[in-house]
């Protein structure tokens, strides 16, 4: 039975700022004590809105509601997101929810790590070099792509979406001249554009041999996405602004994407992301869990179709210094692998 949750909120300043509105990450560990004296650790995380907010609600309604649980995830999940439906299905909630569900997660694992725990598939999943970009200089974007391909990855992603056109095209095709034609190159355009726009943008940028465009139009929009989808060969991957399992049905149904990305705490934690998988899995549809490697690069291992993990420059938890050696991920030449740990495997530092 769970008897009790606390949780510690950490900012910490990002090395490369994410833009002007963006220089630090806030992630929220919660720590799950059950009547056994067995202690489970889990996470939320928020790169810029609503950190103290997901704490208060934690450390307010979710404890409250979770004290006395027995610590099911599966269960405890569903239980704890009719209880916060009041204030919306997906959002703060959910994120909330995130940090329950990866500590019940952590105790589930028992002396085995997350992987085996979920069933390993694959014993390496490939990485992808990834930049929040969109405010860098032509030269640093270039010195950026340098980075990454004397690191190794397989692939790179780059942001789009500045005013001009034909600064991305520029952009992108500065990239895609340092990479070279055997680096998979992806954009993300982060919602900028609207249908019209993306149509010019992704035939504008068709030469350089795009694996996929994330994003192009407001997350909300199923039916734009589904049409732009229907009129462009280029692959169309959403999903880290989707919250629950019902927006990715309906993204599936609609035909919507060739790629989903659910982010593991966004929508609520591994119970929910692996739900999300199974679902997507019935459209041949892969799942590419959205940023946070320590997490996403355990769950890539193991879900059911192949993909890669993604690893924003400097913004790993490793590089941010929130968590100590030994990682629970090791992340060699672009190939990523899960180390000997013990259930989620994130030793949090005390900051
Ligand atoms: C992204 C989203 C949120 C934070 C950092 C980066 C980006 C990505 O959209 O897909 O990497
Ligand atoms: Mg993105």
């Amino acid at each position: 039975m769970i008897t009790e949750l606390r949780t510690t909120l950490r900012t910490v300043p990002l090395p490369r700022p994410w833009g002007a509105g963006v220089p630090a990450n806030h992630v929220i560990t919660v720590e799950l004590t059950l009547a056994d004296g067995r202690t489970g650790t889990g996470f939320s995380w928020t790169p810029q809105i609503g950190a103290r907010a997901v704490q208060a609600l934690l450390d307010n309604e979710i404890r409250e509601a979770v004290i006395g649980l027995e610590p099911h995830p599966e269960v405890v999940w569903d239980r704890l997101w009719r209880h916060l439906r009041e204030a919306g299905g997906g959002g703060l909630t959910t994120i909330a929810l995130a940090g329950v569900d990866l500590a019940l997660w952590d105790l589930r694992c028992g002396d085995a790590g997350l992987v085996e725990t979920l069933g390993r598939r694959r014993d390496s999943v490939p990485v992808y070099g990834s930049g929040v970009n969109l405010h860098y200089s032509p030269e640093e974007l270039v010195a950026q792509a340098g980075r990454w391909r004397a690191a190794g990855y397989p692939a790179v992603k780059v942001k789009v979406g500045r005013d001009s056109l034909r600064e991305d095209v520029a952009r992108v095709a500065a990239v895609r001249e340092v990479i070279g034609p055997d680096t998979l190159l992806m954009v993300d355009a982060n919602q900028r554009w609207d249908l019209p726009r993306a149509r010019r943008a992704i035939a504008a940028l068709a030469e350089y041999d795009l694996h996929w465009v994330e994003e192009p139009l407001p997350a909300d929009d199923v039916t734009g996405q589904a049409r732009l989808r229907a009129g462009v060969d280029v692959p169309i991957a959403v999903g880290e602004s989707a919250y629950s399992v019902y927006e990715f049905r309906d993204l599936l149904v609609a035909g919507a994407c060739d790629v989903l990305q659910p982010n593991v705490v966004r929508v609520g934690g591994i119970t929910p992301l692996l739900r999300i998988a199974e679902l997507a899995r019935t459209f041949d549809v892969p799942v590419y869990p959205h940023l946070l490697p320590e997490i996403s690069g355990q769950l890539a291992l193991a879900l059911p179709l192949p993909c890669m993990a993604e690893e924003v420059e400097d913004a790993s938890f490793a590089a941010l210094g929130l968590i100590a050696e030994p990682y629970p991920v090791l992340v060699e030449k672009g190939e990523l692998r899960a180390g000997g740990h013990r259930g989620l495997g994130l030793r949090w530092r005390v900051t």
